[in-house]
């Protein structure tokens, strides 16, 4: 229809690779109760490190922003970025009471390879389209996959609901619907090929945040 714009009809499109980023069996055992915590460990310790380096990635975006757009794109992106100090601190919080030690833990290889493609957008060449598009996608991938953890029906532990509510939360719902509404803004009046390249980081983002589910829960 008239009031749907691009991102909705790519997550109709590739609804299958949506899901298996945002219904991981990683975050669905969450829900279910029965998820393992030294994998949990495991992710904290590694989404820490991610964390830092999305810092700078989105600093990274606001940049492209500030460049090449409006006033109100950049209020919500430094609203964004302001509110990973807090998340900063939260983590460094989680880990103490997880007895995770964040500053003995090393990058796995598919963290590595996702920081990599984040630091990839300091290339001035990209455009702020992919990058917004980019932001979007990560952020929201965490806040589908969290909300379900808190939904009606969830067995989710008590003392993993804190981490569920950091990213299922209305709040932070309503923040991503605004960045998805600066997409979808952003593509109306680009060409297609500029349109493709934004739909190819969509799909990259989901395919490395399924490597992120994976590399946590992995017995290894
Ligand atoms: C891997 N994806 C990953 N970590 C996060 N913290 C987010 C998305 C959301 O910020």
């Amino acid at each position: 229809g008239a009031d749907e714009g691009t991102t909705a009809r790519w997550m109709a499109t590739h609804r299958g690779m949506y899901e298996r980023a945002t219904r991981h069996p990683f975050t669905v055992s969450i829900r279910d109760g029965t998820v393992d915590l030294v994998a949990f460990r495991r992710w904290l310790g590694q989404d820490y490190m991610f964390v830092r380096e999305f810092v700078a990635f989105v600093a990274s975006v606001l940049l492209k922003c500030c460049k090449q757009s409006d006033s109100t794109d950049m209020e919500i992106i430094l609203g964004g970025l302001a509110s990973l100090s807090d998340e900063l601190s939260w983590f460094k919080k989680e880990a103490a009471k997880w007895g995770v030690d964040l500053v003995g833990t090393s990058p796995l290889s598919s963290n590595t390879e996702y920081c990599r493609f984040l630091q990839s957008f300091d290339d001035p060449e990209i455009s702020y389209t992919v990058a917004i598009t980019t932001f979007w996608i990560i952020e929201t991938v965490y806040q589908d996959s969290f909300a379900f953890c808190i939904e009606e029906g969830h067995r989710t532990p008590s003392e993993l609901l804190g981490t569920c509510q950091r990213w299922g939360s209305a709040d932070f719902k309503q923040y991503c619907q605004s960045l998805q509404q600066i997409v979808d803004r952003c593509l109306a009046n680009r060409t297609p090929d500029a349109v493709k390249s934004a739909e190819e980081a969509f799909l990259r983002v989901l395919e490395l945040e399924v490597g992120f589910w994976d590399m946590s829960s992995s017995q290894s």
